[in-house]
């Protein structure tokens, strides 16, 4: 089996979206799609290792889909979806589960912030968070990973597996005639200038759906009033910005909002501290207000517009699982030679 360039990625549905998602993630997708086939996924799976109510989950489904349409991936070049519609995901992940050592999940700091104190308590499908992250791009033998710099740990797990996977099946491998590595070891795509975009109440911490102040972050549905009113309330330091990079070290919240401004104006750190170095942040924070309605006002109205019409972000779900089913299940009857299962 030939492997062939493609790029997959996934946003969960828990709710609020917000420029982390938008910057370190959902507008790579977007540029990615001129270069490479792409897979994008809303990855339902993964929301439920922490409780979800299945009155609202459909919905959060719905709005990471129109999210990703309104950001401007086009479901008919490219294959949208959402995971639990493809079970090869989690047939997968479960032949994962046998190959990944728990010396390496228990390495992992994502499990350690999100089970916190009460880990006794967590869902075991918190902990296998990663395994599932591998087969849902390994599934697809996808190549590139375009995430936020909050999954290096986990993208680095999905390579250690797919090694493992391809040295204990070598010789399977090659008597099935699948070559001499079965899975690519995908690479992660994390790059830019907002790769990790921290909290406007607290230039240290990520911004994150889960964050109890809706004041952190701007949701990719806040509305202009919205958005001026978080960024002029954002924190910020006593000092005007400095006229270099240099000039942002120890400077968390002053680094995030200069690092936000580059990204959504496609410039540099450095560009941007050209053009405004030694400005007060009340006249940066107005320059940044004016270029973050006006990149993101049109997203939150297509959203609005979309999710007023669940029947057609349904279709496009259906018709994304049904080619992901397809790709999904010729590598599922391949793994299934190697590993010695009998099969139809
Ligand atoms: N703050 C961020 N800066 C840059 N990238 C980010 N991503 C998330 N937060 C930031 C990237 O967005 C993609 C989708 O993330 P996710 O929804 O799958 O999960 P998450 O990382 O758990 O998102 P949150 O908002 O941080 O949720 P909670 O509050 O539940 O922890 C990923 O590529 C991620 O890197």
């Amino acid at each position: 089996m030939a492997l062939q360039e493609r790029v997959f990625s996934g946003v969960q549905p828990t709710g609020n979206l917000h420029l982390g998602n938008y910057l370190g993630a959902i507008k790579r997708f977007v540029e990615l799609q001129g270069r490479y086939d792409c897979i994008y996924c809303v990855v339902d799976l993964h929301a439920i290792t922490v409780w979800q109510e299945p009155a609202e989950l459909p919905q959060a489904i719905r709005e990471v889909t129109a999210a990703f349409l309104a950001c401007g991936i086009d479901p008919t070049k490219h294959i949208v979806f959402n995971q639990s519609q493809v079970a090869e995901h989690a047939e997968l992940a479960w032949i994962f589960n046998c190959i990944a050592r728990l010396g390496w999940l228990n390495r992992m700091t994502q499990f350690k912030e999100k089970a916190g104190k009460d880990r006794e308590n967590a869902s075991v499908g918190l902990y296998a968070y990663p395994t599932l992250m591998a087969a849902d791009i390994l599934v697809y033998r996808a190549t590139h990973v375009p995430v936020g710099e909050d999954q290096k740990q986990h993208l680095e797990l999905s390579r250690d597996i797919a090694q493992k996977f391809n040295n204990d099946f070598a010789r399977s491998i090659r008597e099935h005639g699948y070559g001499e590595a079965f899975f690519p070891l995908p690479e992660p795509l994390i790059s830019g200038e907002a790769t990790r975009v921290m909290s406007l109440r607290d230039g240290t911490k990520k911004m994150s759906k889960s964050d109890a102040s809706d004041y952190s972050r701007i949701n990719l549905t806040d509305d202009a009033d919205a958005i001026a009113l978080k960024f002029r309330r954002a924190k910020t330091d006593p000092e005007p910005l400095p006229s270099e990079e240099a000039g942002l070290k120890n400077r968390p919240e002053a680094d995030n909002l200069v690092g936000i401004y580059a990204a959504l104006a496609g410039a540099t750190r450095a560009g941007v501290l050209a053009e405004f170095g030694d400005a007060q942040f009340s006249t940066f924070k107005s320059a940044l207000i004016d270029l973050a309605v006006a990149k993101l006002g049109p997203i939150g109205a297509e959203m609005k517009r979309l999710t007023h019409d669940p029947v057609a972000i349904d279709a496009v779900l259906a018709d994304g699982a049904a080619r992901a089913r397809k790709l999904a299940g010729e590598t599922m009857k391949a793994v299934k030679d190697v590993v010695g299962f009998v099969r139809a």
